[in-house]
């Protein structure tokens, strides 16, 4: 299923980051668990109009329900549900565009291995999760940072699925 104001974890693999943060994620989690952060801003008819921050930017692109469905089914994808959102599109519309934050990889993996918070989020530049933790915030008031314990931008797509705020479905996963 897929509904407006959920968000998607991924399990890709692909490239040396993916690889780094499935290796953090084993470290710090057990599990080489998810990779990548989506939101689902927008259902229309069999397709829904998702927002992410990727290598690009923030950008959005159009996916067949379909295609998440089986994704889902296969453990490739799970699907998170977070109570109380509204506007998602508006908001994240606002943020299109803006660059992704490379620095923020840095600073997570940082705090990773030595427990140091960075305070400074790079301004409006976003990684997949942090993008999605801000979506979370401004459409349904839900402050992951507090339940969680770090701020917006050391978020991970793992620290969106430990999260209690957060019911997820999802299958398989290692
Ligand atoms: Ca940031």
């Amino acid at each position: 299923m897929a509904t407006e104001g959920q968000i998607i974890n991924c399990t890709w693999n692909d490239g040396i980051f993916q690889k780094l943060i499935r290796f953090g994620n084993m470290i710090h989690y057990g599990m080489f668990g998810y990779t990548h952060t989506i939101v689902v801003a927008k259902i229309e008819g069999p397709d829904a109009l998702l927002y992410e921050a990727t290598e690009k930017g923030i950008i959005k692109s159009w996916y067949s329900i379909e295609w998440i469905n089986n994704k889902i089914e296969s453990g490739e994808l799970a699907i998170g549900t977070i109570k109380g959102m509204t506007n998602v599109e508006e908001v994240c519309e606002k943020y299109l565009g803006d660059p992704y934050d490379w620095g923020n990889i840095i600073d997570i993996v940082k705090y990773w291995f030595t427990g140091k918070q960075d305070i400074d989020a790079h301004g409006n530049a976003f990684i997949c999760s942090e993008f999605a933790a801000t979506v979370i915030e401004e459409c349904s008031g839900i402050d992951l940072q507090k339940e969680l314990g770090r701020p917006r931008h050391l978020i991970s797509p793992m620290d969106l699925y430990i999260s209690k705020q957060i019911s997820w479905e999802a299958n398989n996963v290692s």
